[in-house]
């Protein structure tokens, strides 16, 4: 049985927010199959800066990091599903926008590397997706659901022979 149900953090950052790509970005993990339990249209402060980019705070980019993901709303979420840390990863790609392969989310829609319009957790960094979660949401922002197209996202869920 395959476990569904790993959660991961994602946001859409300024820069994808003032674009205009919430939409965009969220049919995107939508149609991968992956559910969203948790949404969040907010503006992140100093302090939440401070804590989420806490393992940059020694390098040159950090103020200018700080900077652009206060600058304006971000919408933060939490999405679930079979290995959903990485898959997101793979969807959002690489981090400078500028090198992201056609297809991803980066590589589509953004050509620079610090606005490059999404983050999501880290599936390297072990426990980073259930940090960034408790940071940003607490549990009964999140919502528990069955979705029934489920069972036409995974084979194991489904009920045909
Ligand atoms: P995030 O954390 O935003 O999902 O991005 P990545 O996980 O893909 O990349 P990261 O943590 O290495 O970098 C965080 C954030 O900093 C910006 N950045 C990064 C920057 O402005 N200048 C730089 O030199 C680097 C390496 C981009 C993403």
């Amino acid at each position: 049985m395959t476990d569904h149900d790993e959660r991961t953090f994602v946001m859409v950052k300024p820069d994808g927010v003032q674009r205009g790509l919430i939409g965009d970005i969220v049919t995107r993990l939508e149609t991968k199959g992956l559910k969203m339990v948790g949404g969040k249209f907010m503006r992140i402060d100093e302090e939440l800066a401070h804590e989420h980019y806490a393992e940059h705070e020694d390098k040159p980019f950090f103020d200018g990091l700080v900077s652009f993901i206060t600058s304006g709303p971000v919408f933060a979420m939490v999405w679930e599903g079979a290995d959903a840390t990485r898959q997101v990863r793979q969807l959002m790609g690489a981090t400078d926008a500028q090198d992201a392969a056609p297809g991803t989310i980066r590589g589509d829609y953004g050509n620079d590397l610090g606005h490059n319009l999404i983050h999501g957790s880290d599936h390297e960094d072990e426990g980073a997706n259930e940090r960034e979660i408790a940071l940003f949401f607490d549990d009964d922002e999140l919502v528990d659901w069955d979705r029934d197209a489920s069972a036409w996202v995974y084979e194991d869920l489904a009920d045909h022979d």
